[in-house]
Formats: C-alpha cells, sequence, structure tokens
C-alpha cells in the first residue's frame, strides 16, 4: 500500500553517537512475573526506565498468534478494502497520517476501541465480510487476558509502594468506563533504506512520544524498530521477542507518582527488509477520572508537581499536540 517515503520528513538526523562504557551500557529490565522478587524490580524499572520486559506473564501464545495471523490478513489486503475501515477517527484504519496535526510515519495502522460490550462496535472490516465477529471476538480474547495481567502488574507495583487499597491503579483499566485503546500498527519494509543515498538515516515509522494514559503493553513480531530514549538523551534500539511483553509507563502514571515513574519517550523506525508488526494496549481511567499524585503515596510535606486536571481535560490536550510535543509541561506546577 505504501511504497515509496516522498519527503525528507520521514527520516530523522543521524543519532549523535554514544559513548556509554560498554561495562556500564543499560539493558532493558526484565521481570519474571512468576518469582515473588518481581515487585521490587517492577518499582526500579519504572523509576530508572519507566520501561521493561515481562516473561512468564500468562497471555495464552494462541490468542497472540490468532490476532497476528489476522492483523496480517487485514494489512496484506487490497487498499480499498483496508480504506472502508478508515478514517481513523476516533477508530478505525489509518495510513502514515498519525494524529490530527500533520504528523507523519511509515505506518499502517488500526486504532480499536478497548471495550468490550456490543454497545461500543469498531468500524466495518470488509476484509472479514464472511464473518465479521470474528475478528472483534480474536481482539476482545486477546485484550482482555493482556489487562488481566496489566492489572496484575499495577497491584503488584501498588503493594511495593503500599498504595491503599492495592487496587487504586488497577481498578482505572478495570472501570466499564476506562477510556482504554488497543492499537495494531504494520511497519512495511522499505527497500530504499538499502540505497548509498539514505546510508546513516534512520526512517522514522512512528516519531518520538510519551503514551498519555496510564500504561502501555506492547507485542510485536520479531523484527527490530523499537527504540526508547535514555536519560542522556540517547536511543536505545529495544531487541525484539515475540514471545514476551514491553510494557511503558504513561504520563498518567508518572502524574499520579508525582514524578517517581517516569514516562518513557520511544520511537520506532523502520526495517529495510522485514515488516514489523505491534499490537499496543493503552490502559487508560474513565474520562471523569482526576489525574493527580496518589494520597497514600505523598511523604510529608510534599506538593504536588502538577496542576489538577481530569483525564478528560489532558486526553482532549494531548489529542490537539503534536506527536513530539511535551504533553505534560502544560500541566506542571512552575
Ligand atoms: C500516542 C499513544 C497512542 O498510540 C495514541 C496516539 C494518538 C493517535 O495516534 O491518534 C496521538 C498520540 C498517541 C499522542 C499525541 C496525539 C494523539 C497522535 C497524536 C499526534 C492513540 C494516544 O492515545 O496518544
Amino acid at each position: 500500500a505504501i511504497s515509496k517515503p516522498p519527503i525528507e520528513l520521514f527520516f530523522s538526523k543521524p543519532s549523535k553517537p554514544t559513548n556509554h562504557n560498554p561495562l556500564s551500557f543499560p539493558t532493558i529490565p526484565l521481570i519474571d512475573l512468576s518469582k515473588s522478587d518481581s515487585k521490587h524490580l517492577l518499582v526500579k524499572a519504572c523509576q530508572e526506565f519507566g520501561f521493561f520486559k515481562v516473561v512468564n506473564h500468562g497471555v495464552p501464545m494462541q490468542f497472540i498468534n490468532k490476532l497476528e495471523s489476522e492483523a496480517t490478513k487485514f494489512f496484506s489486503s487490497p487498499l480499498s478494502l483496508k480504506q472502508k475501515a478508515g478514517p481513523p477517527n476516533p477508530f478505525g484504519y489509518g495510513n502514515r497520517r498519525l494524529g490530527q496535526n500533520g504528523d507523519f510515519g511509515w505506518v499502517e495502522y488500526l486504532l480499536l476501541n478497548a471495550k468490550l460490550d456490543s454497545d461500543h462496535k469498531n468500524p466495518p472490516f470488509s476484509v472479514f465480510e464472511e464473518n465479521p465477529e470474528d475478528f472483534q471476538c480474536v481482539v476482545n480474547d486477546y485484550v482482555t487476558a493482556v489487562k488481566k495481567m496489566t492489572c496484575e502488574i499495577l497491584e503488584l507495583l501498588a503493594d511495593e509502594m503500599e498504595l491503599k487499597p492495592r487496587n487504586v491503579l488497577s481498578k482505572l483499566l478495570m472501570d466499564e468506563q476506562s477510556d482504554s485503546v488497543f492499537r495494531v500498527n504494520y511497519y512495511p519494509p522499505c527497500p530504499e533504506l538499502q540505497e548509498p543515498e539514505t546510508k546513516g538515516k534512520k526512517l522514522i515509522g512512528f516519531g518520538e512520544h510519551t503514551d498519555p494514559q496510564i500504561i502501555s503493553v506492547l507485542r510485536s513480531n520479531n523484527t527490530s524498530g523499537l527504540e526508547i530514549s535514555l536519560k542522556d538523551g540517547s536511543w536505545m534500539s529495544v531487541p525484539p521477542d515475540s514471545s514476551s511483553f514491553f510494557i511503558n509507563v504513561g504520563d498518567s502514571l508518572q502524574v499520579m507518582t508525582n514524578g517517581r515513574f517516569k514516562s518513557v519517550k520511544h520511537r520506532v523506525v523502520a526495517n529495510s527488509s522485514k515488516s514489523r508488526l505491534s499490537m499496543i494496549y493503552f490502559g487508560g481511567p474513565p474520562l471523569s477520572e482526576k489525574i493527580a499524585p496518589l494520597d497514600s503515596l505523598m511523604v510529608g510535606e510534599e506538593a504536588s508537581l502538577y496542576k489538577e486536571f481530569t483525564w478528560y481535560e489532558y486526553r482532549k490536550s494531548a489529542f490537539n499536540s503534536r506527536l513530539s510535543d511535551n504533553r505534560l509541561s502544560l500541566f506542571e506546577k512552575i
């Protein structure tokens, strides 16, 4: 569907050389959910990186594989069919355009409602004409299992930080009104990247940004591309692992922990020969929820670093911003 990256905008500047001491080069925190000491490591990972990888997650491989194969079927069908499921406002198929404000990427995607009841239908997917309900079922099985795992993680975090009640965070995702989103991204290979003119440059699949929600849970196929931004401003490439999940702290969780947890900046770069498929569950609170530091976390005279706002207000402001904007800065106390 997309053949040539036409504009210079798509390429990032060659990144500055990193001078990490090879002995201290950071590695992505690995959390084994079947181990009892994972709580401590989870909190540490959220503070130091805002990012970690999870194994023994309990999400059945069969749900993951089924969704991957349905998504692959969707993205490999003719553009005209895919476009019947678009544009993505708010849900549906999108191609290159990201958001409403002129951001572009080397990516096709499906933005879906993560609400699981029959009142919240996704747009028609003509690709699945024979059995449109089937695709929704596959998404529901996957999202239900991922949401359960995500809530477990949020409860372990609450335990370790002695937040009370232990479901203060997970209840926001469990709420019927939870404003959660599900997204499938397809990054086609870009053969042009093998040409001499593009040497040393990176084609941006999905430009740098932080996620506005509480927590994001990503699973990808075995193609690399995801990069996270480190404290020194350098980019670290995340080795792909199709049997694990990668989790990142969102802006809302940064606020709810009064800056203890970091909403990590990340991006995706395109590959010259392999396609990348990722699926991400963005766990968000109900629209009316106040986003503010949790009472049981504040110590002594600690003051909030942020002005008070609801998720509705933040979401509205986020969706009016550009991808790379620092969305939280508008809500920081000076
Ligand atoms: C980033 C996280 C999620 O994918 C998303 C994105 C949303 C969109 O694709 O429409 C945004 C982006 C995301 C943040 C800034 C705005 C809104 C595109 C954009 C330029 C669905 C979300 O919630 O925020």
